[in-house]
């Protein structure tokens, strides 16, 4: 894996979850050309919550947030390609849905800070894609796999 082939890791929130848009999601993935080397739906713990959102803790929305967070079942992604990281937040958004354009997923789905449909590691905060996809996923739920001498695409 070269530096082209960043990866970095995104959730489904437990609102894009209970809304359905799962598919849509990764479809937007899909077809900007990254590739999907892990995917699980699961349920985030208090313990995960908190290690995942640590560095919000002392923020006044974090007891909100942890208790959104774990509500209910997210959709756990790893995606790979380059500049995975930036060109994933790029597609999200920002934080606000209601300062996110329209093509966007946040500005396509979203409207309220709260709850923001997805999640994707921070481009800015150094490391936090790999430090992401070690708190959810195993090192064998991720698949290494190589599409440039695929056989099945025409
Ligand atoms: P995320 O980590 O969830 O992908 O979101 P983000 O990087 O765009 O935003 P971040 O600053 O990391 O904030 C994490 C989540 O906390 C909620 N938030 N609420 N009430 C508030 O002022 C406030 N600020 C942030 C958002 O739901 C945000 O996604
Ligand atoms: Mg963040």
């Amino acid at each position: 894996m070269s530096h082209h082939d960043e990866r970095t890791f995104v959730m489904v929130k437990p609102d894009g979850v209970q809304r359905g848009l799962i598919g849509d999601i990764v479809s937007r993935f899909e077809q900007r050309g990254l590739k999907l080397v892990g995917a699980k739906l699961m349920q985030i713990d208090e313990e995960l919550a908190h290690d995942h959102y640590g560095e919000h803790k002392d923020k006044p929305f974090f007891d909100g947030l942890v208790e959104f967070i774990t509500s209910g079942p997210v959709f756990a992604m790893v995606w790979e390609g380059a500049d995975a990281t930036r060109q994933v937040r790029g597609m999200m958004g920002e934080t606000d849905p209601a300062d996110s354009a329209p093509g966007t997923i946040r500005g396509d789905f979203g409207l309220d800070l709260g709850h923001n449909v997805i999640h994707g590691s921070d481009h800015e905060d150094e490391g936090a894609n790999e430090r992401e996809i070690d708190l959810f996923f195993d090192e064998d739920e991720l698949v290494d796999y190589d599409l440039s001498n695929a056989v099945w695409v025409y």
